[in-house]
């Protein structure tokens, strides 16, 4: 137990990947604006850890298996094995960019370099590249630059610029290299940098140099890369986990996705299962109907989908992969506008599904249907000219309901992935910034959307369940006593009763406390439930029924009662409609 939390400390520190916010300047704007019209784009782990698939010494690692060499802590010399026998030779560049293509993916980022220090390209810096180590002797990211070229698709680079577990100064390897007193750089001189060259003039036009984990990269060298890359290719981007702040748009987690508005262009990053890199045993998939939805999600917050396929030591993608990534692909193809080139959406958290707009239009992406037919739209003021389906194209009518409108749809679900709606209007648009309480669906209280008083504050975890495969939880904490509370404001569409549910986390051993939930002048009291003292360990406390006396505005509070040291950490808050 005590080895593992060391390990995790030891990847918490590697992800020092603090985001600085960069105003942009028109030079910047210009090279980005692919970038921000994209919307979705394919990621590739591919290496040799695809060549052991998640198994090492007649052990099974499940978890992310680009990390095989750290976690089974392999040796050097070991690991080097598996090039003897990599062969991937029913690699095909130009079907992989087909895959992307028939996805509606509209750039790709491939490992050139992961953690385990392996070239998957031609390198004069380093002999242990699958041109010179391997039997393979092909080179497949020409290979892929050129079927990329040739198909109109920018290509990136993913470069692990710190972490390199075959060189003593460098970053992550802990078992061979534990007392080396090599500096940086020396492996930043004569790896890293040679190869980021190679990656800049060897491939012909580049989008973007995808660094990763930056570690303890100091700003200079973090802005010796981003030089590199303006030198060679001034039009090529830099991801935020180069570090420092520094680079041209941001990167969240892995499998993370911002509760806030973001300024900058920016890219949330998902794999379809739950390894980056091949492992033969996980057949998680996500299905079509989830990717599609997140990338609605994802866009309707203004950044890019980036969805991550590891192929294994053949040279193809697994099966499961092309099939949801061409089925999403079908959908996307059906409803381009409501995707590529859109900005977020105005409106505040929707019950419904989410929403994605241009200049003069907002796409409604539909994924819980209305019982009767009828959509509301919370808080809108334009000039509408017309409502329709987007596929279809069939005119919808719709009447006004207060600030709200109500848009009245076909009694069946049209497409039961994400059906779009498609409104068009002139002059300005103007939203409430209150989010509707809908009676017809579940609904969600965001922990990032509560106004915190007193000692509340908000904050991010982040933990793995096997290995590798992230997860967060944005949670409410540091609150104990009265003073500390969050509140919430909304507007509740329909009077009646509702029950609320808190989802938290309460871990064995601290002395349970009571809270109370306070919403329309009536008081919901409660005894924290206990959870187990994992990080993910959460529990979904059902705490009662409240009723809202009329439609309107209300403010619902939560906070601890008496005094004690500490109190729940707050994951959730959802209240549904009670019959
Ligand atoms: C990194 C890599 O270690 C991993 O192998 C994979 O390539 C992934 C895409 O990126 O893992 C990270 C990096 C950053 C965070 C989490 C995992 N982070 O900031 O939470």
């Amino acid at each position: 137990m005590k080895r593992i939390s060391f390990f995790l400390a030891t990847l918490f520190l590697l992800f020092n990947n603090s985001l600085q916010a960069q105003s942009d300047t028109s030079d910047n704007q210009q090279r980005i604006q692919w970038f921000r019209d994209a919307k979705f784009g394919m990621f590739i782990h591919w290496g040799l850890y695809a060549e052991a698939a998640g198994h090492w010494d007649g052990k099974n690692y499940y978890g992310t298996g680009e990390w095989l060499m750290k976690r089974a802590k392999i040796k050097i010399a070991d690991y080097e094995k598996l090039a003897a026998t990599f062969n991937p030779n029913r690699f095909n560049a130009e079907e992989w960019v087909q895959v992307a293509k028939d996805a509606g993916m509209k750039y790709i980022v491939i490992t050139a370099k992961h953690h385990d220090g392996f070239a998957m390209f031609k390198s004069r810096a380093s002999k242990f590249n699958i041109v010179d180590a391997t039997p393979f002797k092909r080179d497949p990211l020409k290979e892929l630059a050129d079927a990329c070229h040739k198909a109109g698709i920018p290509l990136g680079f993913y470069y692990s610029q710190f972490q390199d577990w075959r060189e003593p100064g460098a970053g992550g390897n802990t078992w061979e290299f534990a007392d080396s007193k090599e500096p940086f750089s020396k492996y930043f001189e004569n790896k890293c940098k040679p190869q980021v060259k190679e990656l800049l003039t060897n491939y012909g036009t580049l989008g973007l140099i995808w660094f990763d984990t930056p570690g303890e990269m100091t700003r200079e060298q973090s802005m010796e890369l981003l030089a590199l890359v303006r030198k060679y290719q001034p039009q090529c981007l830099v991801s935020s986990r180069v570090g420092n702040g520094v680079g041209d748009y941001l990167d969240f987690g892995d499998g993370e996705i911002p509760t806030r508005k973001v300024d900058k262009a920016w890219e949330a990053l998902f794999t379809h299962n739950d390894s980056w890199g091949y492992v033969d045993m996980d057949h998680n998939w996500k299905s079509t109907e989830e990717v599609v939805r997140m990338l609605s999600e994802i866009n309707g917050k203004g950044g890019n989908f980036l969805l991550n396929v590891g192929p294994s030591n053949d040279g193809t993608l697994p099966q499961g992969s092309i099939g949801v990534f061409r089925n999403a692909g079908k959908w996307i193809g059906k409803n381009k506008d409501a995707v590529y080139a859109t900005s977020y959406s105005p409106f505040p958290d929707l019950p419904w599904g989410t929403c994605t707009s241009g200049p003069g239009v907002l796409y409604f992406h539909v994924w819980l249907w209305p019982q009767d037919s009828m959509l509301r739209i919370p808080g809108i003021h334009a000039n509408i000219k017309n409502v329709s389906l987007l596929e279809s194209g069939e005119s919808l009518s719709c009447e006004k309901q207060g600030h709200d409108l109500l848009i009245h749809l076909p009694v069946r679900m049209p497409d039961p992935l994400n059906t779009v709606i498609c409104l068009t209007y002139d002059g300005t648009l103007m939203t409430d910034s209150l989010q509707l309480l809908s009676a017809a669906f579940p609904n969600r209280l965001l922990t990032a959307h509560a106004e915190r008083t007193g000692k509340t504050s908000l904050k991010l975890y982040n933990f793995a369940e096997e290995f590798g495969d992230w997860k967060h939880a944005e949670v409410l904490e540091g609150w104990s006593n009265e003073a500390d509370f969050a509140t919430w404001t909304f507007h509740v569409e329909k009077a009646g009763d509702y029950r609320i549910m808190l989802d938290y986390s309460y871990p064995l051993g601290i002395p349970r406390r009571e809270g109370v939930i306070e919403v329309a002048g009536q008081r919901l009291q409660f005894e924290t439930l206990l959870t187990g003292t994992r990080a993910q360990d959460f529990y979904k406390h059902v705490i009662g029924v409240i009723s809202f006396p009329s439609p309107g505005k209300y403010n619902l509070v939560i906070k601890p009662m008496g005094q004690g040291d500490t109190f729940i950490k707050l994951r959730d808050v959802s209240i549904k409609r009670f019959y």
